[in-house]
């Protein structure tokens, strides 16, 4: 059976010809099973607001055009779209919100067994917004920076968002203004949106839009909060080299799988896991433990500690089915429920953390902030032990991993690049974009979605915009799909680059005694934020807008509320932002309208939902050409 059309990775299609054999079911076969979906949830027209529906509009006109509140088709679609924004912004804010708290209570002395790696980074954030340094110890600054990261949440300042405004060029922050889209908080933000998409309240959609984008906006802010903060703590990502796919299960020793998206559990789990590589090879495991990473966590371990990514999101299950995981660890976001069905065929522990996400029959570790070290030698022995019922004629361990690099922070950059040019080393990439060498910059971000073959439309939009000359930086489960396909690797830069990013790349490798790989893995999702930091970079160098520069998003199989958010934003700070599935406001031609052409009037950016990977490269070249060319101006 063939399996392409589910998955290009061939270490998936290995797995799914096992799971067919086995009759063990896949993510794919319960998509199979929902076919075919409802045309109206998918278009975005099912209102589900209050106890009088589900209110379905008929897009066609050949049923009702109302709901039974009088509701019309653009108002649901906003609604609903409002909605999944601030489902995206709840989670990324939720995460940074730990990390803030976390932070604050280690500042106080309230919480051991944590503490601040990056005393230059707790100064550049510090600095970034404008607090006193002068004078103050570590512990000091870093309570009120915590201090000031949780008053982002909670609006107690009555201002704007404060860790925005340093994050973007001048003239954006006060485009935000203009457009009404800063928030006083995250948690206001949330409260409001959800608020004015309950029954009886805004049918504007245009109105309900902006609401959305302050919503994004907060996203961003949350993001951002937890990139500096988790940098702070961890330490910033600096250059490594590391492996990806199914391939990095070490038979021959314990494979601690984390899965989720908060470096603060996962962190602990991996300095507990070297600490008791002893136990692990007492009980048989020679290699010791190998902690492997699916998902952003995982983008979170490589990016600090090197450790290697295991699977990207649509593959998780398949990472369980070769029968050497011996404990998954989750914490938040992108779990599918149905680990537990597939850890039952298995000895594989599947071990929830986090009190508000547990999957029924899973084993629960509660972890804590303050029994942090506890909980994790609980985790890491607990894996120790199911590697002692491991049932060695299950394990089936595809053949397939690719060498990688990643690390790729601001600052990882910058020093790099101030061997180049010392005083500004930002000119390193500005004098390739004047000189056409880079034609411009795509950030990629998001998912795996199983309605588009896994890791194909990451992979194929990727090498079109790199034969173009596009410089590619990525985040979450998209860079996991480059790191398989060999992206992250200098060697990709002579196969796929074109003859202007060619140059670039050879002259820096000269220049730095480095050579650099086709892509820059920036990290997990919130580090997105990294991306924006080097675009505002950029921008203010060249004293333009942010809006203005040759930068793309591209998001070609997006699945999340987490991708929806980050595109919504990135459309503000003014990206023309590539989705490459159906997004549920087709139902609306005017929400579509306007998220897709006016737009681009009001804010610059603007979403290009295209599903074929050519076409979108096509589209994304077009409109870095355009503004290539009106910079020129
Ligand atoms: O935050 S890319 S599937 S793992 S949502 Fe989830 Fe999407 Fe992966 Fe990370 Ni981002």
């Amino acid at each position: 059976m063939s399996f392409e059309s589910k998955s290009q990775d061939p270490a998936s299609q290995e797995m799914l010809q096992l799971a067919a054999d086995k009759g063990m079911e896949t993510i794919w076969d319960r998509y199979e099973a929902m076919q075919p979906q409802c045309g109206f949830g998918s278009t975005g027209l099912c209102c589900t607001n209050c106890l009088q529906g589900p209110c379905r509009i008929d897009p066609f006109g050949e049923g009702p055009s109302e709901g039974i509140c009088g509701v019309r088709d653009y108002s649901v679609v906003a609604r609903n779209l409002v909605r999944t924004i601030v489902g995206g912004t709840a989670s990324h804010s939720d995460h940074a919100r730990h990390v803030a708290e976390l932070l604050r209570e280690v500042a106080a002395g309230h919480i051991e067994g944590y503490e601040v790696k990056d005393e230059e980074k707790l100064m550049k954030v510090a600095n970034k917004l404008g607090l006193e340094t002068e004078g103050k110890d570590v512990n000091e600054l870093t309570k009120e920076v915590a201090e000031e990261a949780v008053g982002n949440f909670i609006g107690y300042h009555g201002e704007e968002m404060s860790f925005l405004k340093p994050m973007v060029p001048e003239i954006r922050y006060e485009l935000f203004k203009e457009c009404d889209i800063i928030a006083t908080g995250i948690n206001d933000v949330i409260n409001q949106a959800i608020h004015r998409t309950a029954m009886g309240m805004d049918a504007d959609p245009v109105n309900l839009i902006f609401g959305g984008l302050k919503a994004a906006l907060a996203d961003f802010v949350g993001c951002t909060i937890g990139t500096d903060l988790s940098d702070i703590f961890f330490g910033t990502p600096q250059v490594v080299e590391s492996e990806a796919n199914l391939g990095v299960l070490d038979e021959n020793a314990v494979n601690l799988v984390v899965h989720g998206h908060e470096p603060v559990l996962s962190e602990k789990v991996i300095e507990t896991a070297r600490a008791l590589e002893d136990e692990a090879k007492e009980a048989g495991a020679e290699n010791g433990i190998n902690v492997v990473g699916i998902c952003c966590t995982g983008n979170e371990l490589l990016m600090r500690q090197g450790a290697p990514l295991v699977a990207n999101y649509a593959s998780q299950e398949l990472a369980i089915m070769t029968g050497a995981a011996d404990a998954m660890v989750v914490d938040i976001q992108c779990i599918m429920p149905s680990l537990k069905n597939v850890t039952d065929c298995f000895h594989t522990e599947l071990i929830t953390t986090m009190p508000h996400v547990k999957i029924p029959g899973a084993r629960h570790i509660q972890f804590s902030d303050t029994t942090a070290d506890q909980d994790a030698e609980e985790i890491v022995r607990t894996a120790i032990d199911a590697y002692g019922r491991r049932n060695p004629d299950t394990v089936n361990i595809p053949d397939h991993k690719s060498k990688l690099m990643a690390g790729f922070s601001v600052e990882a950059l910058m020093d790099a690049f101030s061997k180049i040019n010392e005083e500004e080393p930002i000119s390193v990439i500005t004098d390739a974009i004047a000189a056409g060498d880079i034609r411009g910059i795509a950030v990629f971000a998001g998912c795996n979605n199983v309605k588009t073959p896994q890791d194909r439309n990451h992979v194929e939009v990727a090498k079109e915009l790199a034969k173009n000359d596009v410089l590619c930086v990525a985040t979450g489960c998209v860079a996991n799909a480059f790191g398989k396909n060999g992206l992250l690797l200098p060697e990709a830069v002579e196969k796929y680059a074109g003859e202007g990013l060619k140059k670039f790349f050879s002259e820096a490798a000269d220049a730095l005694g480095m050579e650099l790989p086709l892509i820059l893995h920036m990290g997990s999702c919130v580090d997105n934020s990294r991306a924006v930091e080097l675009g505002t970079a950029i921008a203010n160098y060249l004293g333009v807008d942010i809006g203005d520069l040759p930068l793309v998003a591209s998001a070609p199989e997006a699945m999340h509320e987490k991708a929806v958010s980050i595109g919504s934003w990135a459309v503000s700070l003014g990206l023309p932002t590539h989705v490459g599935v159906d997004v549920p406001i087709t139902g609306s031609s005017l929400v579509t309208e306007v998220g897709t052409k006016i737009a681009k009037d009001v804010l610059d950016g603007y979403f290009i939902i295209e599903k074929d990977p050519k076409v979108a490269a096509e589209k994304l070249i077009a409109e870095i050409d355009e503004r290539n060319w009106l910079l020129e101006m």
